[in-house]
């Protein structure tokens, strides 16, 4: 048997309804035979990092646990992306759907098609306060745990109302 891991997945989006996106993509993760427990942070409004000409983000984090190896993760992620119509129009630009493999287990992972953890979740507040939200203690990439670090990263969110 192959072991269980624990991951966590960055929701993004701000094209084509984003709230809608980013519920759908919860349920098609949450409804998935190969992923089980799955949680999902509050969901937050962000102001662009990148482009400034591009509307508002919605983003999210959710937290689970899979056997999938890592590449047959990122399979599954990006299939989802195609399910919702994944259109990016440029470098760091909007997008329909983004889902993007923060945390492997504790994997250091880099290959053409991954780098694990996420190149610039530690820079972005839109990743680490709702990974903060799922779990706070979470030891960094830098040795810090979630909570130390995000003393230096200024919360610029919007939280969205529970349940919407
Ligand atoms: N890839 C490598 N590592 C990973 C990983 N850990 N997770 C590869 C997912 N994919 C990974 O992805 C390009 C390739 O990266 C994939 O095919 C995969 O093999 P992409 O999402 O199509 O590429 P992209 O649009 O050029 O950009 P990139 O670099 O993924 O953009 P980011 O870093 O995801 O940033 N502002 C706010 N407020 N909120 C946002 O969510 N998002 C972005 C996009 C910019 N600004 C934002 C937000
Ligand atoms: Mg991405």
């Amino acid at each position: 048997m192959k072991p269980w891991v624990d991951v966590y997945i960055g929701l993004g989006s701000n094209l084509h309804q984003p709230l809608e996106q980013a519920q759908q993509a919860i349920k098609a993760l949450s409804q998935h035979r190969h992923l089980s427990n799955v949680t999902a942070s509050p969901l937050y409004s962000s102001k662009p990092v990148g482009p400034q000409d591009q509307p508002d983000y919605i983003n999210g984090v959710v937290c689970c646990q899979t056997q999938l190896g890592p590449h047959d993760l990122l399979d599954l992620l990006q299939s989802i992306e195609q399910a919702q119509g994944r259109e990016r129009k440029r470098h760091w630009g909007e997008r329909t759907l983004d889902l993007d493999l923060l945390l492997y287990g504790e994997a250091q992972i880099r290959t053409p098609r991954l780098t694990v953890p996420h190149a610039f979740m530690l820079e972005r507040s839109f990743v680490l306060y709702p990974l903060k939200d799922l779990a706070p203690d979470l030891l960094l990439s830098n040795g810090l745990s979630l909570s130390e670090h995000l003393t230096s990263v200024p919360f610029d969110l919007t939280i969205l109302p529970i349940g919407i």
